[in-house]
């Protein structure tokens, strides 16, 4: 239909309500009645002309409620012709005009249901809209024109309601789709990939959401930023419930792709870095105080499964470098020192958190002797940091109860393997009293290793002069250990406070290389033993490795083992 031929809906609606009051007046006799139930006769389901089985002429069609459905004319079972269509539950008027096989089709007027004032008046396609007037819930024109997919063809800022009233949608139509700016409400429950959206406001594209947009899912904004037909694209934020920033960056397809940040809810960063199919998979990881903990390559998002990463500090300083598995060190990495920015402990191979021991053939010597034993000493100065405790402990001792100040000094053995082969691990203990400390330093004269411990809690200080006493015997490896971590909260142990005192010291001991290692250890509850041990292993069997690659080393090894044997010993196989 052309627009010059547009009808005159006021004569439309004129002749329809004629039509209609005819069939007002009772059917012609004679006519057929059905039942829902022929046998009991009771509910009429029909009453009206009946040719072959089959609705032909006018009748009146009811619901089960007992309601009109339909009273209009019929042919070959459909409504042909006019009628009028009822709501079956409530018999509010649907609709009075022509139809063909069962549609709407030619002139008709459709009606609200709640207010039944018309909500459009014109002429129909079997059952679409063609032309006609749309008319909102008030009974003000919405639009008077030509339709296209039940919806007006073109308009500026339309509001589109469905028949129970409800907007639906509010904007810019062209070609009978949302196109150009608009707000689109849930009750349309039009196909939108996002299904439980309940708003969107933004641009369309040919019914889709496309260029800049706020998607919101209950009465909460979720998404700000572009969509490409009905998907997030480029540039968006998603938004927590509580209206927080959860993600800000880019899209593609619907799924974070390209550069982004991940928030937590209290404001503060969670990851930036790239982003694909929702998942980061390179950038930094912070934990919720704004403190870096990862930066590296993340496997399906997960930090912990990763071939290149870094684990920072809560000083922010590195502490691994490699490649981790199930939050566990494993494979190629690099170890550094946690109080000396990248100090490297260890560089190589890792296993279960641990690197990996030297392997190496062991030689006999002139006299047939196989070298495969170490010694280390536990030293303190003035202060009773807990060495017989560590001691004990390191004996396979559980932690004891009670200790006495030890006099002269103590000696234990431990016994270990690594690759099939067996080493032997000698360990003194000494005296930490001040009056003590020469004989402590001479039991340490014949070890490869001294641990300088220290209690964490009540120090008297770590002493430069001490570790340079300890260097002066006999150049050997020094670890500084700081015992008694179970003193402390989770707090005092994230920010390290305790250290204070002694961090300056211990730096500059590393730093001037007198001292190789620092750890941190409670010999009362286990902590970071285990790690002290493997420390002490490695720093052996490298030892070891060397003197057996070198005669010389192992002929002056060989005389240290003639000296004569301490007074009391233990001995532990591991
Ligand atoms: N809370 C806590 N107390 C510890 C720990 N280790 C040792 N102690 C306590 O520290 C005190 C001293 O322990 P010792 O092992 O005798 O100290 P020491 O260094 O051998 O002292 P001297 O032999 O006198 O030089 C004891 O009361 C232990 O119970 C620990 O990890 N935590
Ligand atoms: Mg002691």
């Amino acid at each position: 239909m052309s627009k010059n031929e547009i009808q005159d809906f006021g004569k439309n609606l004129q002749e329809i309500k004629e039509l209609s009051q005819k069939l007002k007046e009772p059917l012609e006799e004679p006519f057929t009645t059905l039942y829902f139930d022929k046998e009991k006769n009771e509910k009429i389901k029909y009453k009206g002309g009946y040719i072959d089985n089959k609705y032909e002429g006018r009748g009146i069609l009811y619901a089960y409620s007992g309601k009109i459905e339909y009273n209009g004319y019929f042919s070959n079972n459909e409504y042909n012709g006019f009628g009028n269509k009822y709501d079956y539950y409530d018999e509010k008027l649907e609709y009075e005009g022509f139809f063909t096989n069962g549609k709407k089709n030619g002139k008709g007027i459709l009606y609200y249901y709640n207010s039944q004032q018309i909500y459009f008046n014109g002429i129909f396609d079997m059952d679409n809209y063609i032309e006609g007037i749309l008319y909102d819930p008030n009974g003000n024109i919405i639009y008077e024109g030509i339709f296209t997919n039940n919806r007006p063809k073109e308009g500026k800022k339309l509001k589109l309601y469905n028949t129970h009233g409800n907007l639906y949608y509010e904007g810019d139509l062209l070609s009978g789709q949302y196109n150009g700016n608009g707000t689109l409400y849930e009750e349309d429950k039009y196909n939108y990939d996002y299904k439980k959206f309940s708003k969107f406001i933004g641009e369309f594209k040919n019914d889709k959401f496309d260029g800049f947009g706020k998607l919101y899912f209950g009465k909460y904004l979720f998404y700000e930023g572009n969509f490409s037909k009905n998907k997030f694209s480029d540039k968006g934020i998603i938004y927590y419930q509580n209206q927080k920033i959860y993600y800000d960056g880019e899209f593609e397809n619907g799924l974070m792709k390209g550069k982004g940040i991940k928030y937590y809810t209290n404001g503060n960063i969670k990851i930036t870095g790239t982003f694909s199919n929702d998942e980061c998979i390179q950038g930094i990881y912070y934990n919720p105080d704004g403190i870096k903990i990862y930066e590296g390559e993340f496997k399906n998002g997960n930090p912990l499964k990763s071939k290149k990463i870094i684990i920072y500090d809560n000083d922010g300083d590195k502490i691994y470098e490699g490649e981790i598995h199930n939050g566990l060190y494993e494979g190629e990495g690099i170890e550094y020192c946690p109080i000396l920015k990248d100090r490297i402990i260890y560089q190589g191979k890792f296993k279960n958190n641990l690197y990996e021991l030297p392997d190496f053939d062991l030689i006999e010597n002139k006299d047939k002797i196989t070298i495969h034993n170490t010694k280390i000493v536990l030293l303190s100065q003035g202060d009773i940091p807990g060495k017989s405790c560590l001691f004990s402990r390191l004996l396979g001792c559980d932690f004891p109860e009670d200790t006495l100040a030890t006099i002269g000094h103590d000696k234990g053995e431990i016994y270990y393997e690594n690759k099939n082969k067996r080493y032997k691990l000698i360990i003194f203990d000494t005296a930490g009293r001040d009056r003590f400390l020469s004989i402590s330093l001479k039991i340490a004269k014949p070890c490869m290793l001294a641990l300088y411990l220290f209690d964490l809690n009540d120090s008297q200080g770590v002493s430069i002069d001490f570790i340079k006493e300890i260097k002066d015997v006999n150049n050997m490896k020094i670890y500084i250990v700081g015992n008694k971590l179970d003193l402390f909260s989770n707090f005092q142990k994230i920010n390290k406070s305790y250290l204070e005192k002694n961090k300056n010291t211990i730096i500059e001991a590393l730093q001037s290389n007198l001292v190789d290692k620092y750890f941190e250890i409670s010999v009362k509850t286990g902590e970071g033993i285990d790690k002290l041990f493997h420390s002490i292993k490695y720093d052996s069997l490298k030892y070891l490795e060397s003197i057996n690659a070198n005669s010389d080393k192992k002929d002056k090894e060989n005389d240290i083992k003639k000296r004569k044997r301490e007074k009391k010993e233990k001995c532990i196989i591991y």
